[in-house]
């Protein structure tokens, strides 16, 4: 049912010639691939009480309630999903399949371990993607994964790679989406490296392999993902920007962009014209970058809302694969992690409000003043409403609902996780 405040901001936005109804609908047929690591900080459920370490990566807090085993896992994604307004899929991570009490090892991963996971996500009617876990492991502690120069370090994560490869092309196949499987490694060093190409073509090497096996791309696709630096890989990373915008051209795979991945005044949004020219597919992980690769929230900032004004602006929105990529446990994980999704999917609401051919003519016929002042214009929109009546369409709460509803699945769920 349209409320009067969202029937003033179809004709507000009609005046300036966009169609509010048409960007709902738009919207509504976008997945955002929801990341399963929000829920217990990166843990996953290898061996009891498992944390994140190594990798470069880190969680900070220790809020109450993060999710102790699978089944606690599952009940605060289905919230989150409850929260988020829009169609779903699920990210999942090679350490959060089912082992049971076996302690099963990266390189001894099957499909079995994630067909509990299968079972849920078609209980559910959501697509999977999937990412091969090369942190947190003993085999990782020397910084160096698919790069390594000990042949026994990078045949076992080969080994891993190989894997969710035929994981990621079971899931795909099982579930009639393709599976966007994502490879990020932490490989790199905290000084100076006289062997960089030494390593770069070890990586090189490392996915020629992996990759030389092929899966059809309705059930699996792959993605790279590029990073500037981490925490103990301050001055290499083997997986550069540069390396994997080279290797993603010459072998046909997709692109990951993790937008805390880069030098805090680069504009990522800039990169992504570039980028898909010359490639069909984008896998995006988008974070707010503050500082470095810290993981933050996503919310409806400046560089989120410019991401998602290229996506719409390039053509290319449904080519893109959209996942969030952040954790944060110093606050309510679930209010976290819904809010990080949401805020995503307001912007691409943003974007999907630009007069975009208005912009379009006015750019080409010189009238620079014009474009500028209403593309300021759109900031004081009533575009609350327009969100709102978005929010109702998939009957989740609205900004202010939502921190209500937090609360009480605190009270009543997560107060019981001591
Ligand atoms: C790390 C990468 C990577 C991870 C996840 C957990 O810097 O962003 O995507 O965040 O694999
Ligand atoms: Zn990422």
């Amino acid at each position: 049912m349209a409320t009067k405040s969202y029937e003033m901001a179809r004709q507000a936005y009609k005046n300036i010639g966009v169609d509010t109804d048409m960007a709902i609908a738009r919207l509504a047929n976008i997945p955002i691939s929801i990341h399963c690591w929000q829920g217990d900080d990166v843990g996953g459920f290898e061996r009891p009480s498992a944390t994140l370490s190594g990798g470069g990566i880190q969680v900070t807090g220790n809020y109450p309630g993060k999710a102790r085993s699978l089944a606690e896992l599952r009940q605060d994604l289905e919230k989150v999903y409850a929260l988020v307004p829009g169609p779903h899929r699920l990210n999942l991570h090679a350490s959060y399949g089912e082992f049971g009490d076996t302690f099963v090892d990266r390189d001894a991963i099957e499909v079995k371990h994630f067909a509990g996971w299968v079972e849920w996500a078609k209980e559910l009617g959501i697509g999977i993607d999937f990412n091969g876990t090369f942190f947190s492991h003993p085999m990782a502690d020397s910084g160096y994964t698919l790069s390594s120069k000990d042949p026994k370090v990078r045949a076992f994560w080969i080994e891993h790679a190989k894997r969710c490869r035929a994981i990621s092309a079971w899931i795909g196949e099982q579930l009639g989406t393709p599976c966007v499987l994502n490879t990020w490694i932490p490989d790199g060093a905290k000084d100076l490296t006289v062997d960089k190409i030494g390593y770069r073509r070890i990586l090189k090497d490392s996915l020629d392999d992996i990759f030389s096996i092929s899966y059809p791309s309705e059930h699996m696709r792959d993605a790279v993902e590029t990073k500037l630096f981490g925490i103990g890989s301050e001055a290499f990373v083997v997986g550069s920007h540069e390396f994997y915008m080279n290797y993603a051209a010459h072998s046909g795979k997709m692109l990951c962009v993790d937008m805390g991945h880069f030098h805090v005044e680069e504009d990522v949004s800039d990169k992504l014209s570039s980028i898909l020219l010359f490639q069909d597919e984008i896998l995006l992980h988008v974070s707010r970058p503050l500082h470095w690769d810290s993981d933050h929230v996503v919310l409806f900032t400046d560089k989120v809302r410019q991401v998602a004004l290229e996506l719409v602006r390039s053509g290319k929105l449904e080519q893109a694969h959209i996942g969030v990529d952040y954790f944060d446990a110093s606050i309510n994980r679930i209010g976290a992690w819904a809010t990080g999704a949401r805020s995503l999917r307001k912007a691409l609401l943003f974007a999907l409000l630009e007069p975009h051919e208005t912009l379009l003519h006015m750019e080409s016929t010189g009238k620079g003043y014009a474009k500028m002042g209403l593309m300021e214009a759109l900031h004081t929109m009533p575009f609350g409403a327009v969100w709102e009546a978005y929010c109702e369409r998939f009957s989740a709460p609205d900004d202010l609902a939502i921190i209500e509803e937090v609360a009480s699945y605190e009270n009543e769920v997560l107060k019981e996780r001591i």
